[in-house]
């Protein structure tokens, strides 16, 4: 028997439990429940009603633990296999979007730099949709992974995102609408680093002045993951620090 798998069950039955009786739930309305979820699942848009309404709550029980930086929600849209980038994320052809430069150093806790940590890095095209998710756009397009060097820095060109809204179509998006919010979530990019050693850290940059970034749909902002977003010529440039924490064990 698992007793945490146990626990954790139990617990959350007992607080749904709860909120079923404060709201006089009926039956009829339980079935309703049943169906909608059976059409989310239809839909493939599980993963999706999983990570907007709930991934954020288990990044803030799970981030004051360690002495990493702050981590965010990682969304449905990451992908393992994504080729290796040396120096731009392939963006689409006739994206007119303005050229983006991310800069980073991943760091231990006490500033020393990681060398040779795995980076992946993705985010949406202008249009909002996710290479390899979406359709008509290639897996390999806004996204990558590449190592940090000896100085424990990447860099990597892109394009600016744009603010983007979930799929609004399906299920999803109906129930969001039926409760009076809409569907964007403020510009964004993912980062995930993985470095033996060290537990894996998932993130996204929010940019500074971005429209929803006081509103999004999934939840999923905290102060420390906006950053002003600066020009260097015809570039803007994206400047993250990432802090890695030691696994214990
Ligand atoms: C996204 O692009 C995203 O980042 C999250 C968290 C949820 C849905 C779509
Ligand atoms: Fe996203």
């Amino acid at each position: 028997m698992n007793e945490r798998l146990t626990k954790i069950v139990r617990d959350l039955i007992a607080a749904a439990g709860k909120v079923l009786a404060e709201n006089n739930v009926t039956r009829e309305e339980y079935r309703q429940g049943v169906h909608y979820l059976a059409k989310v699942q239809a839909d493939k848009e599980l993963p999706l009603l999983i990570d907007v309404f709930l991934e954020h709550l288990v990044i803030k029980a799970e981030d004051h633990r360690g002495h990493n930086s702050a981590q965010a929600i990682e969304g449905p849209y990451f992908i393992e296999e994504v080729p290796w980038v040396e120096s731009a994320l392939k963006t689409a052809p006739g994206d007119e979007g303005e050229p983006l430069i991310v800069r980073g150093t991943v760091k231990e806790p006490d500033g020393a730099t990681v060398k040779d940590a795995t980076v992946f890095v993705w985010h949406s095209t202008p249009d909002g949709a996710y290479g390899g998710i979406h359709e008509g756009i290639p897996s390999e397009f806004y996204r990558g992974r590449l190592k940090t060097g000896a100085d424990g820095k990447f860099e990597i060109a892109t394009t600016l995102p744009v603010p983007y809204t979930i799929p609004d179509k399906g299920p999803v998006g109906a129930l969001i609408t039926m409760m009076g919010h809409h569907t964007w979530r403020p510009a964004h990019v993912h980062f995930k680093v993985r470095k033996d050693g060290f537990r894996e850290f998932t993130t996204q940059a929010y940019f500074e002045g971005g429209k929803y970034v006081d509103d999004d749909v999934a939840g999923g902002i905290v102060d420390a993951l906006i950053f002003p977003i600066q020009q260097e010529g015809k570039n803007k440039v994206l400047n993250v620090d990432f802090v890695l924490d030691p696994k214990t064990s």
